[in-house]
């Protein structure tokens, strides 16, 4: 008996373990890294290994996402996103957003943040590609 109570300890430990390192991956789906494209640009947001939910909803393993836009320096990941023309909040649950963008090269990164606006830890960041607005 003592031995099964061992066997299924462990196993939850594992169980424990394994959910704490099963990382969750977010990627732009568009537009590619290095585009060319006219203003109002579509983007696409790309989420593996956890779902969206809303700002404020208390699921397990869901966050919402926010858009870095020209942001070079990454915010307090400790602390709620900032909201800014820069850092745009998408707690509504969206997976997508046309943005007007001023000629020439921004870049645009993902940041997952959970019902507070919090980033997760790890940290759920995608790579940040770099676009030209014709
Ligand atoms: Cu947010």
């Amino acid at each position: 008996m003592i031995k099964i109570c061992l066997l299924l300890l462990t196993l939850s430990s594992f169980g424990v373990i394994a959910a704490e390192t099963t990382s969750a991956n977010v990627y732009i789906i568009s537009p590619l890294n290095g585009a060319e494209l006219s203003s109002p640009v579509t983007v696409r947001f790309g989420l593996s290994g956890m779902g969206v939910a809303p700002a404020g909803v208390d699921k397990p393993n869901t966050g919402h996402h926010h858009l870095l836009i020209d942001v070079d320096t990454l915010p307090d990941l400790t602390m709620p996103v900032p909201a800014s023309a820069n850092h745009v909040h998408f707690g509504g649950g969206q997976t997508e957003v046309m943005l007007n963008l001023e000629p020439g090269e921004h870049s645009l990164q993902l940041l997952m943040g959970d019902k507070y606006h919090i980033p997760h830890k790890p940290v759920v960041l995608s790579e940040k590609i770099i676009i030209q607005v014709k």
